[in-house]
């Protein structure tokens, strides 16, 4: 998969070099190019925003680099690219959305920085907009790098074990948040692991864990609990957790 990314801060992208997605990218599974909204200017300073009309602080993107930088990432592919806005006013990002991201061939990426992007530029280039929270960050590049993370992982061959991609927290696969993870030693300053855990009981782990994993989404995330359907087994089970809290 090809990620084309617009942002007048390509070094950025460096910080995703690292694990999964830095393997990802040596073995070709997916590519990063970037294409800098200042190398399409044509004026001498190379301006790449202006003061909003109508006043008020801070600066606005110009549509025409942007737009000659898109234009160009298009050209650049054979195959046909959906465009990504990252901006707070965009569709809360999703487990669900980015399954759908991953199922296309080449994204166009735009990381605006300043106050935000000209509105005119979405009517020109059409894509889709997208928010990674309800937060403001001082530009686009964190949350494209976001949307790459996210999306990559769900691509074949990008994380080794594919059943671990599955059982992710918020994977829609389960719509549940994870059940708590234990590893060696057996005891941390009186912290034991829970007993089922040791036994090699496959079934009861398998009990353990889902009831788990209801559990903590009925205390911590009770919204996802609200969009999936449980079985009379799944109530039973977190039932039990309710009854069993201190
Ligand atoms: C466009 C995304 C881009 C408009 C981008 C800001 C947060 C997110 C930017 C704005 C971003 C997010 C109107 C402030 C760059 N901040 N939550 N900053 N405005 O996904």
């Amino acid at each position: 998969m090809k990620f084309n990314i617009i942002t007048l801060f390509p070094e950025m992208f460096t910080a995703i070099d690292y694990g999964i997605i830095g393997r990802a990218k040596e073995n070709e599974l997916i590519s990063l190019k970037f294409w800098n909204p200042r190398d399409y200017t044509e004026d001498n300073y190379h301006k790449v925003d202006d003061s909003p009309y109508g006043g008020g602080s801070g600066m606005v993107m110009l549509v025409k680099p942007l737009q000659a930088a898109i234009q160009a990432a298009h050209q650049a592919n054979s195959d046909p690219a959906l465009v990504v806005y990252l901006t707070p006013q965009g569709k809360l990002l999703n487990q669900e959305l980015v399954i759908e991201l991953a199922s296309q061939k080449n994204l166009i990426l735009v990381a605006g920085r300043y106050e935000g992007i000209d509105e005119r530029l979405t009517k020109i280039e059409p894509g889709i907009e997208i928010s990674i929270g309800d937060y403001v960050l001082s530009g686009g590049e964190l949350a494209g790098m976001v949307v790459i993370d996210a999306v990559a992982r769900q691509l074949p061959g990008v994380v080794g074990d594919a059943d671990s991609v599955k059982q992710d927290s918020f994977s829609s696969f389960t719509g549940l948040l994870d059940y708590p993870h234990y590893t060696r030693p057996e005891v941390i300053d009186g912290h034991v692991v829970p007993k089922v855990l040791l036994g090699g009981n496959h079934a009861e782990i398998t009990c353990w864990r889902r009831k788990e994993a209801l559990g903590r989404t009925w205390l911590r995330r009770p919204d996802l609990l609200e969009k999936i359907e449980l079985t009379a087994a799944d109530r039973m089970l977190l039932n039990e957790f309710i009854e069993n809290i201190e």
